[in-house]
């Protein structure tokens, strides 16, 4: 196809802020992306917008517009050409003049607008014959709502059913809710960022709640809903010890030092059979992550990772797997590399949410497409449920 016309415009997300939408015209069809951004944002991620997004906006309408005109992209390797001549606009290494979120959206936009078929199978190379299976947000603390000092508490069913992952999470869902009401005394219904509840326990009696509405359904279904953590240990860290705010009844406050926050997983992991934790550790505490993942549990790297090929190059064996999210490293062409390094080294790529979401399902897509075992989403809210919805109609096509 031939690139016609390229807009961007302001939209908003999910958590009050801004987003940047990006629609291409072609010979083909019109076609529009936009993609999530974070608010537990890690150290090694790109910027996701300009400090003014007017400015990318008008260099978007008014000068990548032009240039663009007649560009021809066939296949996902030749995203190349866009990626080179936008990066020629800026040349700093955080992509502080155009925002990763920015060219992620344009190249989805290209990449729609190159065929009328979804943009799943304009990605995969194959036939595809599995789904991903949904890793649900249903408990949020940390930086995405107070309550506990862990930042999501998920639910993985073990299935290879999408549709029945799906049902069981939201099952879990709500039997957490009637665990919440009979616990916490100050629960009122609120939820966090991604949807999850909001509540006013401490980080393992959170955890129980969610592990006995995990168990309930479970029993229900006749089939195993593991819990897993994304601790978000970046957020923890203040330099020096791992700070809790909430760690325990009768002992809220409370510091961990680097052995010690190992030691505190590690029980952890045990004692509630995990099937997943997430950035335990701090950004750049890749030993800690090589000592965890002795264990029999997934041992996930988000913002030690970044969705950087270099950095997962550096975490071979100290991790068993990988969050990808776009907007972290800003490059379609590189997200694709992390995921294929991923595989070829036995960890599961998991393509990711972002707590800042739009409407847009491309994610649904990608995970589909380059056929990643998981995908971490929300469970309730619009923009979440844009995410599964369309998983389920995929689901059929398959
Ligand atoms: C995370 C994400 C998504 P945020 O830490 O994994 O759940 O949160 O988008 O705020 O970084
Ligand atoms: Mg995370």
């Amino acid at each position: 196809m031939k690139i016609k016309e390229v807009r961007a415009r302001r939209i908003f997300n999910s958590n009050g802020g801004d987003a940047i939408e990006v629609e291409v015209e072609s010979d083909v069809r019109t076609a529009k992306a936009s993609i999530g951004a974070g608010t537990s944002v890690g150290k090694y991620e790109v910027n996701a917008y300009p400090e003014n997004i007017n400015s990318i906006i008008n260099l978007v309408n008014n000068v990548f517009s032009k240039e663009l005109r007649n560009l021809q992209i066939e296949k996902f390797g030749d995203l190349k050409k866009v990626e080179d001549y936008v990066n020629g606009h800026d040349t700093s290494e955080n992509m502080n003049k155009i925002g990763g979120n920015v060219l992620v959206a344009l190249e989805l936009a290209i990449l729609k607008a190159c065929s009328n078929e979804p943009l799943y199978k304009i990605l995969a190379k194959k036939k595809i014959k599995k789904m991903p299976i949904p890793l649900g947000n249903c408990l949020g603390g940390g930086k995405h709502s107070g309550g506990p000092d862990f930042q999501e508490y998920l639910i993985l069913a073990e299935t290879k059913k999408f549709d029945v992952a799906a049902e069981i999470n939201r099952e879990v869902f709500n039997a957490v809710k009637g665990e919440l009401k009979k616990r916490d005394r100050n629960f009122i219904g609120g939820r966090g960022m991604e949807g999850g509840w909001n509540c006013s326990l401490n980080n393992l009696d959170a955890l129980n709640v969610v592990r006995k509405a995990a168990d309930k359904v479970g029993r229900e279904y006749k089939i195993d809903v593991r819990v897993g953590l994304d601790v978000a240990g970046g957020s923890l860290w203040n330099g020096r010890k791992y700070e809790y705010k909430n760690f325990s009844r009768g002992n809220p406050k409370k510091n961990l030092n680097s052995e010690e926050q190992l030691e505190f997983i590690r029980k952890t992991i045990r004692s509630n059979n995990l099937i997943y934790v997430e950035d335990p550790f701090h950004d750049n505490d890749f030993d800690s992550f090589k000592e965890l993942n002795k264990e029999a549990c997934y041992i996930c790297g988000d913002d030690l990772i970044a969705t950087n090929p270099i950095r997962l190059n550096e975490a071979l064996k100290k991790i068993s797997a990988v969050i990808v999210k776009p907007n972290q490293i800003g490059s379609l062409l590189k997200v694709k590399e992390v995921i294929n390094i991923a595989k070829d080294n036995k960890i599961v790529p998991i393509i990711s949410h972002r707590s800042g979401e739009t409407e847009d399902n491309s994610i649904a897509h990608l995970a589909v497409g380059w056929e990643c075992p998981i995908i971490k989403t929300g469970i309730v809210g619009g923009e979440r449920i844009a995410k599964l919805n369309e998983l389920l109609r995929i689901s059929e096509e398959i």
